[in-house]
């Protein structure tokens, strides 16, 4: 494992598990809701990339809003530090513990409590798994308005409170905007009703907002309402190559101009991440005749109207090409095709993890300077690791991925801090859309100014004085320990 952990130290005002809070917790629970089993235990222990890994010897699973209080409340009275942990896909290092945190999963929190099928309101309990609402929602006529690769593990909990982004954040905007309310239980075990359905609320501060992407640092999210939008009949997906990077950046404001109402995704990889996952993914393939590219782009467009959809992406693939911004493209003739070109966007994480160890950044950058970091990176790194780089560049999201066959601090010391630096120097963020987590809690100052730092450290204390809820992630502990 990575030894990132290695710069943190466990907190020695945490109590640690005792026979007697098992027994409390079994009577609360019910066996089935505390988990011990080593296996379990491993899984829940490690994240998805296999790189931050705790030691918790509990794994509790709350069957509802109540357990969850109780839970905190006896957690926050031991001063037992917890860890709220959703499907367990995030990239951070904020999910799992990094010592012996009480691992609280709401899994078992998966029903659909109602949907207006005219609103498009869906409210659910917050471990519905992503995909099972999208397939809920299909079924009445309506979609999602997040989409992503993880969608088969990851919790509607989990996304609210990473605040996701996703393939489809460019049409449908961010969590910030769909999310209408949620429930969620702080760390003393006071329940916040803010499960608003309204679009409309401005009765003072919209506290829902504090837990949208404080990746469990706050309170345990319990319940969510979430804006839906109608599923429209004609969804239509070109795969692109384009030669250089000035000409992705001019394909996007085109896109932007004739595509406009009906472009709802806009992602981008270079070459080397196209070789990385024809080599790794079974079964992929590149859709364009076998000549190496160096961008490739994936746009969807999402209407009503078949023909003059259809027509409006051809006769936009068609100029481009004649204009020279595009060396070559194909539409995609039917659903099957449609999800072979996705699964060669969606597929990158999983090539990588395949390809041995990866340093993960995922970064806001200015639309123009985002590529010069990608090349800089390749001089600095050298022939030691594979500079890798995809992601959301409708949004302005570059997902930076620097694969070697393992972990070395000698790789580390060339990438870090030299691509903070370049980040907080072109004024981007460090993070768009995974958090900060462990990976970069220490690291919040590259993107974030002290003063609103300073805040959100006493928003932190406030709401979480003893500082249970997911301890060393999100803010410095340098800073939560001081008085
Ligand atoms: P977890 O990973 O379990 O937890 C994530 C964080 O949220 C942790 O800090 C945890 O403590 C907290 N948390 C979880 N549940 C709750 C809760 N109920 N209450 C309070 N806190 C909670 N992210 C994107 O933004 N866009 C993408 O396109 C994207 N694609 C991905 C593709 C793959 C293949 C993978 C593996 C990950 C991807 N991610 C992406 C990263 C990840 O953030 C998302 O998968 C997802 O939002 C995390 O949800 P989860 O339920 O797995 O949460
Ligand atoms: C994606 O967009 C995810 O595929 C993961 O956000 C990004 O692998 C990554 O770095
Ligand atoms: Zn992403």
């Amino acid at each position: 494992f990575y030894s990132v952990a290695t710069t943190v130290h466990r907190n020695p005002l945490f109590s640690i598990i005792s026979p007697d809070d098992i027994s409390y917790f079994k009577t609360l629970l019910g066996e089935r809701g505390v988990v011990q089993d080593a296996l379990a235990l491993d899984a829940a222990n490690t994240d998805w990339m296999g790189k931050y890994r705790g030691s918790s010897k509990l794994l509790l699973q709350p069957k509802n809003t109540e357990e969850v209080s109780q839970i905190l409340k006896y957690c926050n009275s031991r001063c037992l530090a917890v860890v709220p942990q959703g499907g367990n896909t995030g990239l951070v290092g904020g999910s799992v513990p990094v010592f012996d945190e009480v691992i609280i999963n709401v899994g078992l929190m998966r029903n659909i409590l109602s949907f207006d099928k005219v609103s498009g309101v869906l409210v659910c309990e917050a471990g519905c798994i992503l995909e099972n609402l999208i397939s809920f929602l299909d079924d009445e006529g309506f979609i999602m308005p997040l989409d992503l690769g993880a969608k088969g593990s990851c919790q509607i909990g989990g996304n609210v409170s990473t605040n996701a982004g996703g393939l489809r954040l460019l049409r449908y905007g961010s969590l910030h905007g769909s999310v209408l309310g949620l429930e969620a239980v702080l760390a003393n075990g006071t329940v916040l009703d803010m499960l608003g359905t309204l679009r409309k609320d401005n009765t003072g501060y919209d506290l829902k907002h504090l837990f949208i992407g404080s990746e469990g640092s706050l309170g345990i999210v319990t319940k969510v309402s979430i804006l839906t939008p109608p599923k429209l009949s004609s969804v239509n997906i070109a795969f692109l190559a384009c030669e250089d990077y000035t000409s992705c950046q001019k394909l996007l404001l085109e896109a932007k101009k004739k595509l406009g109402g009906i472009l709802s995704a806009f992602e981008f990889l270079d070459s080397d991440a196209m070789s990385l996952v024809l080599k790794h993914l079974d079964g992929v393939r590149n859709p364009l005749p076998p000549s190496i590219h160096n961008f490739y782009i994936l746009i969807e467009t999402t209407g009503s109207n078949e023909t003059f959809d259809k027509e409006n992406l051809e006769a936009f693939l068609l100029h481009s090409v004649e204009s020279g911004l595009v060396a070559n493209g194909v539409l995609a003739q039917d659903i099957n095709q449609a999800s072979s070109f996705w699964h060669i966007r969606e597929g990158l994480p999983e090539a990588l993890m395949k390809a041995g160890a990866v340093y993960k950044y995922d970064l806001s950058l200015p639309l123009e300077k985002m590529y010069d970091l990608v090349e800089e990176m390749r001089v600095q790194i050298g022939p030691a690791a594979k500079v890798v780089a995809y992601g959301h560049l409708g949004d302005g999201n570059l997902h930076l991925n620097i694969s070697a066959p393992a972990y070395d601090d000698n790789i580390l010391a060339k990438i870090e801090p030299f691509v903070y630096e370049w980040t907080s120097k072109n004024r981007g963020s460090i993070s768009a859309e995974h958090g900060l987590g462990l990976m970069k809690a220490a690291k919040i100052h590259y993107s974030k100014s002290p003063e609103t730092v300073q805040v959100m450290a006493s928003i932190k204390k406030l709401l979480d004085p003893n500082g249970i809820l997911n301890p060393y992630k999100v803010l410095p502990s340098s800073l939560l320990s001081q008085n």
